[in-house]
């Protein structure tokens, strides 16, 4: 029990340290600033390197024409919720993030998320037909099995992730989803 804690204790040391060693080279003023301040560049873009979004098992639904949809699995390791803001694809220039929901008439029907995809640390988000799913309107040319889409995603620290989705045909139910929306 005690050997885990050390390290830990080490580190939360090490970390005092130079934060002190830090703040002491910020009193010493203009005299080579540049040289305490490098240690802290690197960890930056460490951080910023990291996926804020991993997607697993990304698919594409077949489709010859119009409309279709992109499914998978968001995740983050991040420690706060990360938003998918908004998607582009290389099928086409028109691209929504779509959930569905109940609309007025109580009907399921599939419309823009406004708020995007919220992913919450530690829970996977996930693109399903008949659920949330990224839309994929007027299609430049079909999208076949085993064809690939590129999707780039731009999140709510700034940054863009891209994943490429496999294109897999559904057996049935695509009119249903598409003009009733509950093929889930
Ligand atoms: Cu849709």
């Amino acid at each position: 029990m005690s050997a885990s804690a050390r390290p830990y204790r080490g580190l939360l040391l090490f970390t005092a340290a130079s934060a002190a060693a830090l703040a002491l080279a910020g009193c010493a003023g203009g005299r080579s600033a540049a040289a305490p301040a490098a240690p802290a560049a690197p960890a930056a873009s460490a951080v910023a390197a990291a996926p804020a979004v991993t997607i697993t098992d990304p698919w594409v639904k077949t489709a010859e024409s119009g409309m279709t949809a992109v499914f998978g699995s968001f995740s983050t390791s991040a420690s706060a919720p990360v938003t998918v803001v908004s998607a582009k694809t290389s099928a086409s220039p028109r691209t929504e993030l779509h959930e569905v929901a109940a609309g007025a008439d109580g009907a399921m029907v599939m419309r823009p998320k406004a708020d995007g995809f919220v992913i919450e640390p530690g829970t996977p988000f996930v693109l399903a037909p008949g659920g949330n799913h990224i839309m994929i309107m007027d299609l430049a040319s079909p999208i076949r099995p085993g064809d690939q889409v590129e999707v780039t995603l731009s999140l709510s620290d700034g940054s863009t992730t891209t994943f490429r989705a496999l294109g897999k045909e559904t057996s049935g139910g695509e009119e249903k989803y598409d003009s009733e929306g509950h093929g889930g």
